[in-house]
């Protein structure tokens, strides 16, 4: 029998040291704004409106903690040493670029934080994570401990929760997490089609691959993570990304197709085989018929696409059907604004559009949907997991506070040597994790 179920949003809260390093080979805006000044302020406080405008409107909205950055043990682990301030002086002297990666405020986009596979849809019927390896970027690599950490910390009933060791960190096993990983279903209480979309065949060297940019998942690390959830072969799609999209500047699947409930909202250039993965899908999802909302060429082009990040937007469910929540680009962009128009107006299962500011995340490739990672719970896992992270109105003015009483406005490469910064982070990280009541979960912490 399902059991009632919702789908639990949570969110990136930005880091102290967000900025521009231009780490991100592949991803369009990343690169294009390197070097810019950023206002980690400003961006954290953008995603705590965010979240608190759909907490309001009666979704559930939790808040995942940002890492500690400038990340010492990174740095010593690559062979600066002394002190902390030694360690930094020596790495902003040496290697800038090292001291950017140790130093980015990347775990904000908690969409790559982790795959989970709700307890429908696993042998065990516990809720399943595995934090992903994140190994096609440096700066992303060493994200996985801490939220491992965190995860755990949060759900931690061993029960209902169950937590897996990121994939082995090599370019075979690459694996984004849930960036790359759609559920479509009836209910979200009822078994779902868990469908995993890959940038690359690693042991098959014969196969499609991307050209210019690197695919950073490849089929082997779905597959694993299929298999580590204990999902049922007949429930699980995969599917490859078309690499002519990854060469376009379409990094993660999430930048091209986002899934609810029964709805699959994607571009036609998103899958290699598109009418293979929509049969594939048809013939296994029971209790709900795929609705498959294609955008073409020639309504939205590919670029406009990932310019706009039409596709990284949250499609969530209201009392009167699918509601769009798209970044502000979207309205920038005549092809895309006009697309938006027109969806709207054709009375299918996405029946409204709302604007979301998440610029400063934005300018690194990182839209609404990044900064979120689903975590399907039924009544009783809801209970059960740590409350203190869900957003409440007076958590989100904690936050708030918090956030204006720490966080620069100002932000340039320059300042990530800085000794002050790194006495900053760590005095705000220690006082959020008493906040949100999670414990010790960073390195300087234990
Ligand atoms: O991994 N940008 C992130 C953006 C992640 C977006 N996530 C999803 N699509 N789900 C990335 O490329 C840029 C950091 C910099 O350049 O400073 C960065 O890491």
């Amino acid at each position: 029998m399902p059991k009632h179920a919702v789908e639990a949003n949570f969110d990136g809260l930005v880091g102290p040291t967000h900025n521009y390093a231009g780490l991100s080979w592949g991803n369009v805006a990343s690169k294009s704004n390197v070097r810019s000044v950023s206002n980690p302020r400003e961006a954290a406080l953008q995603g705590l409106a965010k979240m608190k405008r759909l907490a309001d409107r009666g979704f559930v909205q939790g808040v995942l903690p940002p890492h500690e950055r400038p990340h010492i043990p990174t740095l010593r682990a690559v062979g600066f040493s002394g002190s902390d301030s030694d360690v930094l002086r020596a790495a902003a002297d040496h290697s800038p670029s090292i001291l950017a990666a140790a130093s980015s405020a990347s775990a904000m986009w908690t969409a790559n934080a982790a795959t989970v596979s709700p307890s429908a849809d696993t042998a065990d019927h516990r809720v399943h994570f595995t934090p992903a390896n994140l190994n096609a970027k440096f700066h992303r690599s060493i994200e996985h401990v801490v939220t491992g950490r965190a995860l755990k910390s949060i759900f931690a009933d061993e029960s209902r929760f169950a937590h897996h060791p990121a994939l082995p960190s090599v370019s075979q096993f690459g694996d984004e997490g849930a960036a790359n990983h759609t559920r479509l279903c009836g209910g979200y209480g009822d078994p779902g089609v868990e469908l995993f979309v890959y940038g690359q065949i690693a042991f098959n060297e014969q196969a499609p691959a991307p050209r210019i940019y690197p695919a950073r998942q490849t089929l082997e690390a779905s597959q694993a993570i299929a298999r580590l959830h204990g999902l049922k072969d007949s429930r699980v799609v995969y599917a490859q990304q078309n690499p002519e999209a990854i060469d376009a500047g379409v990094f993660h699947n999430d930048v091209i197709a986002v899934g609810n409930g029964n709805t699959l909202f994607y571009h036609e250039l998103a899958f290699l085989e598109e009418e293979r993965v929509l049969a594939d899908i048809r013939s296994r999802l029971t209790g709900a018929e795929l609705e498959a909302v294609r955008v073409s060429s020639s309504q939205v082009p590919l670029e406009d696409a990932v310019a706009s990040y039409l596709f990284n937007s949250q499609l969530l469910n209201t009392p009167d059907g699918m509601m769009l929540a798209v970044p502000g680009e979207c309205r920038e962009i005549a092809s895309v604004s006009r697309y938006l128009d027109e969806l709207v107006e054709d009375a299918g299962s996405i029946t409204s559009v709302e604007v979301f500011d998440v610029k400063q995340s934005m300018r690194n490739g990182g839209g609404p949907a990044c900064l979120r990672l689903r975590v399907v719970l039924n009544d009783d896992e809801l209970k059960a997991m740590h409350q203190g992270v869900l957003l409440t109105d007076a958590l989100y003015e904690r936050l708030t506070t918090w956030v204006e009483a720490h966080y620069r406005e100002e932000l340039s490469q320059d300042d990530l040597g800085d000794p002050m910064l790194l006495d900053e982070v760590r005095k705000a990280l220690d006082e959020l994790t008493g906040i949100l009541g999670l414990g010790s979960i960073y390195d300087f912490q234990l």
